[in-house]
């Protein structure tokens, strides 16, 4: 099987390259340069036509969506206990996969790309304010969640990576979030796994090379 992750650093391709080297999966990564507007050239638009990342390449096929992937590569290297098995347990896992991109992600995007959400000139500052106070409430949640525990569930799962990467970015983005105590242990337990390691060593390297072509 050929695989290539559609990766560029930072954003949400973090989760799926960490998934794939949890899993021990041989893939290959297609590194794009959103600051230069990669993922809007007519190549990767005839990968993937959203325009966004990531996309997993299986086979030939584009696979999009976050979460769809996460699940696919949960589902094919089943020995790498990414999703429980039992029905409720993989449900919950789900529901933490599925907030996060369409609950905690648009908030964060809210914050990046203020533009998206208001075009009336003088308004970003306030679209922004708005979305990191949605965001807030949404952290405080997480917060409860994990409280007293390593993993969201009883074991580690995409979820971690997941809300991992959300966390992460949220700190690029607005980096007062000390408060959220069982957030920030979580964050650092889960870049204490060796998958992690390698993401953000190669993170670096791509950041590097995008560097040297600019
Ligand atoms: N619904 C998509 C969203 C992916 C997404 O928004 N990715 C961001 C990076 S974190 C992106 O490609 N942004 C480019 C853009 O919106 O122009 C998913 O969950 O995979």
């Amino acid at each position: 099987m050929k695989l290539t992750l559609a990766f560029s650093p930072v954003v949400c391709s973090l989760v799926p390259y960490v998934l794939l080297t949890e899993a021990g999966a041989e893939f290959d990564t297609l590194n794009i340069d959103m600051s230069r507007d990669e993922h809007h050239s007519p190549e990767y638009l005839r990968i993937n036509p959203k325009g966004k990342i990531p996309t997993l390449i299986i086979d030939g096929y584009p696979l999009t969506e976050n979460v769809a992937i996460q699940i696919w590569i949960s589902r094919t290297f089943p020995q790498a206990g990414l999703l429980p098995q039992d029905p409720l347990e993989q449900a919950k896992a789900i529901s933490i996969m599925s907030w996060c991109a369409a609950g905690l992600h648009p908030k964060i995007t809210q914050q990046a790309r203020p533009e998206r959400y208001c075009a009336i000139e003088g308004t970003a500052d306030s679209v922004k304010a708005l979305g990191s106070e949605s965001l807030f409430e949404m952290l405080a949640i997480a917060d409860t969640m994990l409280a007293g525990r390593e993993w969201f569930l009883d074991q580690f799962s995409c979820a971690d990576v997941y809300f991992y990467w959300i966390f992460r970015r949220s700190g690029f983005l607005k980096p007062d979030l000390a408060r959220f105590t069982h957030c920030v242990a979580h964050m650092q337990r889960v870049e204490m796994r060796p998958s992690v390691q390698k993401l953000l060593a190669f993170e670096a390297e791509v950041k590097a090379q995008f560097a040297l072509v600019k």
